[in-house]
């Protein structure tokens, strides 16, 4: 008897949740705990860690999960590694919905880094109005150049206080084009720091960013081990062997 387990917390692992509900799929949505209210789920939902690699492979013996869907953020890397070990210790299929990198296009200025401290790095000595979107956890290592006014923007109210003075905007997205236009502008944002989710629900700033004509401090995804991957939830139906009706 099939029994999925959805680690989710992104857009593309509610469109899941959503189909698999659909479909009448016997599945358990699960939530790390990072946000105050998250949205609700179409199917039973779990909150919080499993304890490591180990407490998720006891979760899926002890809940009998028979398939597992990776579908946290490319940046969720321990997450995503902690599945890989517990599907293998317990022989688990697994499979990641993963969206794909944004792809810089012509206007694009970008400069790509591979983690936080490259983006602080390549920051400008003098002082600029920088919009640091890339949410709370990553936040600290930018204390190191207090000269710059920054903007953050958080899922939640920051609960302690700022490492570095800061004006925070509190929105959980997606995000829209004319949004973002409207708060680069209205703060007259000079550096745009990102990282590369890809998908649709945090593209805007980047779309935003080229037609302002603003440099993008782009931060790559982490390396992830190697695991079956698609990009779309119709992929991930079939891989669970739910043929949607032809024209449905
Ligand atoms: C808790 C679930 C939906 C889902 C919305 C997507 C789109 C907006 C883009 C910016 C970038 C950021 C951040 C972001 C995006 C969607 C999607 C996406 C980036 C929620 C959610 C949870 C989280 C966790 C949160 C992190 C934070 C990252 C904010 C729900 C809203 C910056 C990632 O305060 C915290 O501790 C927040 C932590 C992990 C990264 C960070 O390090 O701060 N997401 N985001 C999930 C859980 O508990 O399991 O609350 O409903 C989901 C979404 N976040 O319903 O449409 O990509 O799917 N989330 C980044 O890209 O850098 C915002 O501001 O432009
Ligand atoms: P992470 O650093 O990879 O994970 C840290 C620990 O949080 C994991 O080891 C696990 O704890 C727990 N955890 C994370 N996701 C979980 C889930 N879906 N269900 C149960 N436990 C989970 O993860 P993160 O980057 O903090 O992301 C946390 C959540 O936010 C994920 O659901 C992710 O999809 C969502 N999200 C993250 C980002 C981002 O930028 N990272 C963006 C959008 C959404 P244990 O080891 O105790 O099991």
């Amino acid at each position: 008897m099939m029994r999925a387990l959805i680690l989710g917390g992104t857009a593309d692992a509610s469109l899941l949740a959503a189909e698999i509900a659909r479909a009448g799929i016997d599945a358990v949505y699960s939530y790390g705990g990072r946000t105050r209210g998250p949205a609700e789920q179409p199917l039973p939902t779990r909150i919080g860690g499993f304890g490591g690699a180990s407490g998720l492979a006891d979760y899926i013996r002890r809940e009998g999960v028979t398939h597992v869907i990776d579908a946290t953020h490319p940046f969720a890397a321990e997450m995503s590694r902690n599945a890989v070990e517990a599907c293998k210790d317990t022989t688990t299929p697994l499979l990641a919905l993963e969206r794909a990198p944004w792809a810089k296009v012509p206007g694009d200025n970008w400069i790509e880094v591979a983690e936080v401290n490259g983006a602080v790095a390549a920051l400008p000595e003098t002082p600029a109005r920088v919009f640091l979107a890339i949410g709370r956890q990553h936040i600290a290592p930018f204390a190191t150049r207090p000269q710059h006014a920054y903007t953050l923007r958080f899922v939640d109210p920051p609960e302690a206080p700022l490492p570095f003075a800061a004006d925070v905007i509190v929105s959980r997205g997606p995000f829209t084009f004319d949004g973002e236009l409207e708060t680069m502008r209205a703060r007259a944002i000079a550096w745009i720091v990102a990282r590369n989710s890809g998908g649709d629900g945090a593209r805007a700033k980047i779309d935003a960013a080229r037609t302002l004509g603003l440099p993008v401090i782009m931060i790559s995804r982490p390396e992830l081990p190697q695991r079956s991957r698609v990009e779309s939830v119709t992929e991930v139906m079939h891989w669970l062997g739910h043929r949607t009706p032809l024209g449905a």
